[in-house]
């Protein structure tokens, strides 16, 4: 089964809705000159939730490849729940992904691996599709090994999915995180490999053989390439490297 590559820019809070529009046409004219083939690598972008009625827009009338999401999902559907963004309200916004779980929103926002667990379901039963960060901070690396925390936390926001569930796993090592030092491709499919079993055991044997899993930390065009050549990397989350247009499309053209 063939994994198409996914390339996903996690803008964090950064760009309005203004920069937005400005930033996917020039992302979007930059993609499109170099003849960029959107079967080979699937491209889609994470703005701030008050940009993606604008991305919507831009993308649905000038008929464009990038895919979007949002970088959050309330784990309820509506009611009193005060600054929270339901799944029905993204995917009327023709959402295709949501992030789930990134160690910003677990570390600054205390949300818990059962947190987590619940948007998964939201995502899904709202037809997105979550894009589940796990990932091991410095000191988990020194206790417990490389896989065993993104291993447990996988575990966890899988539980009681369908064995055909549609998800995208993004490992992300806590300390390769904005720091500029990446993990090594070898660490990456050490760890996306595991993941991958995870999937196997927690859905089944079709779905690891579907599932993107996407190494996300300190990714630029410097080193895309190198974790791309692995078998259990399948595309990359980008942070501060996919804010800069030439710099993102070149991680997108990292062939
Ligand atoms: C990890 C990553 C994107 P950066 O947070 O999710 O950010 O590429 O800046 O390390």
């Amino acid at each position: 089964l063939k994994r198409t590559p996914l390339i996903a820019g996690n803008w964090k809070m950064n760009l309005d809705h203004l920069q937005a529009i400005a930033f996917v046409q020039k992302l979007a004219w930059s993609l499109n000159d170099a003849k960029h083939d959107f079967s080979t690598v699937e491209v889609a972008i994470f703005p701030p939730f008050t940009d993606l009625r604008s991305v919507q827009t831009l993308v649905s009338a000038d008929k464009l490849e990038i895919a979007y999401g949002a970088q959050d999902v309330s784990a309820h559907d509506s009611g009193a729940y005060t600054g929270e963004i339901s799944g029905q309200f993204l995917a009327q916004l023709d959402a295709k992904y949501v992030i789930i779980g990134h160690s910003e929103r677990r570390t600054l926002h205390g949300e818990t691996d059962d947190d987590v667990a619940a948007k998964v379901k939201a995502a899904i039963k709202h037809g997105l599709v979550p894009v589940i960060c796990v990932g091991e901070t410095a000191e988990d690396l020194e206790k417990h090994g490389q896989s065993a925390v993104p291993v447990a936390q996988l575990k966890v926001a899988l539980d009681g999915l369908k064995a055909d569930a549609d998800v995208v796993v993004a490992y992300e090592p806590v300390w390769a995180i904005g720091s500029g030092q990446a993990a090594t491709p070898e660490q990456a499919e050490t760890v996306g490999a595991a993941l991958r079993a995870v999937v196997a055991e927690s859905l089944s044997a079709d779905a690891a053989a579907a599932t993107r899993i996407l190494y996300g930390g300190s990714v630029k065009s410097g080193n895309i390439a190198g974790f791309m050549r692995e078998p259990n990397v399948d595309g990359a989350l980008v942070g501060g490297a996919s804010l800069d247009i030439a710099e993102f499309a070149a991680i997108v053209r990292y062939q």
